[in-house]
């Protein structure tokens, strides 16, 4: 049985936080990423009791290398601050940094006691299992995490504000104090970043009814997978499914945790996160927090690794597991039953509908079964994300100067317009230079945010519905891919290698650029003197040697029809 009293968190009183923040405008400020927020608030609230800080380089060493804090505790999870070297630069040992939000509220002091910088590689193999940026977290670890680790205790000044949901979002103790008043001691958490539906009904009510014990629906609200239904739709749904249980075996809470995805280190992390809740048990699953495939398209972790490793350390961390059971449904009888309990496997229909059916449906407007999901749950999926011919896109061109992208991007735009139905908007390289970047130059910082701007109106337009048609050259693959990562979260990306030849674009050289580059009169020219990366998947390549315009314009319409997101006449 957990032991429901307080656990220790890391605010200081309400005097002490108003003193600290008088003082705090002379400290060196840091404005906090969304994931070092997220992280923040479970540290301060102890949902990442033990610790008491973000990891010193110590602390990080034991637990990349055997899941084990210098002083010996289990943690199974990097917890550190990443900055940039310019912000690490000029910190002493013992210096208090300021740690704000991204509207510059103090949320709390950290006693900067160790700054280094980690070996990324070396994190990525242990932690997450290889190197591959296939991996989220590996990726976001290469790509978007600071250079410089640092590390110290943390003091709490004020909870992350939430301005959604607040009624359903609880701190460890405000969990246990709810537990207790309702003389709850057996507590199954259901960790999820899913929208759940009948058959997670099912195996939530069925592991709880088995351990005898009140459910906790526990789902992920801070990061998840890149590309998941975005947490207010879950949790509106979520709200919807909890009517489904029986009156008071079930409660709900949303957790602001940004996962990693790292599998079997992940699971523990879970485990040890929903003790500090209150909780007695955990459901774990087969492939639970998976990232999906590797970039040689295989699984990164064995299907059962992540109970494997809950498992060799339960006894330690002071919470159960419980096996996930795959429901499935049987026709004859109308029922979800686990797959392994059916005795009359072949005498019966077993139903099933997979993640990629049930997104196939959802983006072609397609029946959903009643059996298979709640319609509240359907309704709110289908006001999210209306079929894929009704969302926003983007379609992004990639080339040398001169390959034809602006001149295509144009006629596509004007044969989308033709046929109607949603805004669309060019962004053609050189007019977002005139417009959006005109203070930028060539070099590779600032080509990366004058696509990081065109990224970033492009998804602002999909999100809307609407289309984007970008046409920069954008030489470099990570940034396109940071790109493409910000607009899929709200509709597609197609990327559009124009694959004009360099040899070919200096031949037509139409602006006279390709001259002066080679007379050095224009340095950092791409192709020339910058690298240019050529896209490995793009969905699509077009040559333009030898093809008109109209029907580069036309292979494009293709594609998009091919993907669903246009209907051609
Ligand atoms: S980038 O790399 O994506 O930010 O470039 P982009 O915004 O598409 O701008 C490319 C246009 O700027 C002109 N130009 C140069 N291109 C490449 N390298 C150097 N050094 C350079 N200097 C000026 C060039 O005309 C490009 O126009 P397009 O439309 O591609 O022909």
């Amino acid at each position: 049985m957990p032991n429901l009293a307080p656990i220790p968190e890391l605010y200081v009183s309400h005097e002490s936080a108003l003193k600290l923040k008088d003082e705090a405008g002379n400290l060196p400020s840091w404005d906090l990423t969304p994931r070092q927020i997220c992280d923040l608030e479970l540290l301060m609230n102890g949902g990442f009791n033990p610790l008491k800080g973000f990891l010193t380089e110590e602390d990080y060493d034991g637990v990349v290398e055997n899941m084990r804090l210098a002083d010996g505790s289990l943690w199974p999870m990097p917890i550190t601050l990443d900055v940039s070297e310019e912000f690490a630069e000029g910190l002493e040992p013992g210096q208090d940094i300021a740690l704000r939000d991204q509207e510059g509220v103090l949320l709390a002091i950290m006693s900067v006691t160790d700054n280094w910088v980690p070996n990324k590689a070396k994190e990525a193999e242990k932690v997450f299992g290889a190197d591959d940026l296939a991996h989220p977290a590996v990726n976001y670890l290469h790509n978007h995490a600071g250079k410089v680790y640092l590390g110290g205790p943390v003091t709490g000044i004020q909870q992350p504000v939430h301005y959604d949901f607040r009624a359903r979002r609880d701190t460890p103790n405000e969990l246990r104090a709810y537990f207790r008043k309702l003389g709850w001691r057996k507590v199954v958490a259901f960790q999820t970043r899913n929208p759940l539906h009948r058959a997670h009904q099912e195996l939530t009510f069925r592991a709880a009814k088995d351990a005898q014990a009140n459910l906790l629906i526990h789902p992920v609200v801070g990061m998840t997978k890149p590309g998941d239904v975005d947490h207010f739709t879950r949790v509106r749904c979520y709200e919807a499914v909890l009517d489904k249980y029986p009156q008071s075996t079930t409660t709900m809470s949303l957790l602001p945790l940004a996962m990693r995805m790292a599998g079997p280190r992940e699971a523990v992390w879970h485990g040890l996160i929903r003790k500090n809740f209150g909780c007695s048990h955990i459901i774990i699953g087969r492939d639970h927090a998976g990232p999906g495939k590797n970039s040689a398209g295989e699984d990164f972790y064995g299907a059962y690794d992540a109970q494997d490793l809950f498992r060799e350390n339960a006894e330690e961390m002071g919470i159960e597991m419980v096996d996930f059971k795959h429901m499935v449904y049987v026709q004859e009888r109308a029922q979800y039953e686990p797959a392994d309990e059916i005795a009359d496997k072949d005498e019966v229909t077993i139903l099933n509908i997979s993640g990629t059916e049930l997104r196939r449906r959802l983006a072609e407007g397609l029946e959903i079964p009643e059996w298979f999901s709640f319609p509240e749950v359907v309704k709110e999926l289908r006001r999210t994300k209306p079929p894929r011919a009704q969302q926003g896109f983007t379609v992004f061109f990639t080339g040398f100067s001169g390959s034809g992208k602006s001149t295509i991007a144009n006629a596509l735009m004007v044969k989308l317009m033709e046929m109607g139905g949603r805004p669309t908007t060019l962004l053609d390289g050189d007019v977002v230079r005139k417009h959006l970047s005109s203070e930028l130059g060539f070099s590779k910082e600032h080509r990366d945010l004058n696509i990081q701007r065109i990224g970033y109106v492009a998804s602002e337009i999909t999100k809307n519905g609407g289309i984007a048609i970008c046409a920069p050259i954008a030489p470099y693959a990570a940034t396109r891919r940071t790109v493409r990562e910000m607009i899929e979260q709200y509709g597609a990306f197609v990327e559009v290698h124009v694959a004009t030849t360099i040899e070919e674009c200096e031949r037509r050289d139409r602006k006279g650029l390709y001259k002066l580059a080679r007379e050095g009169k224009i340095k950092e020219f791409t192709g020339i003197s910058d690298p240019y990366d050529v896209p490995e998947n793009p969905e699509l390549r077009v040559e333009t040697e030898n093809v008109d315009v109209d029907n580069c314009a036309h292979q494009v319409l293709l594609k998009l029809e091919a993907l669903g997101l246009i209907g051609l006449q």
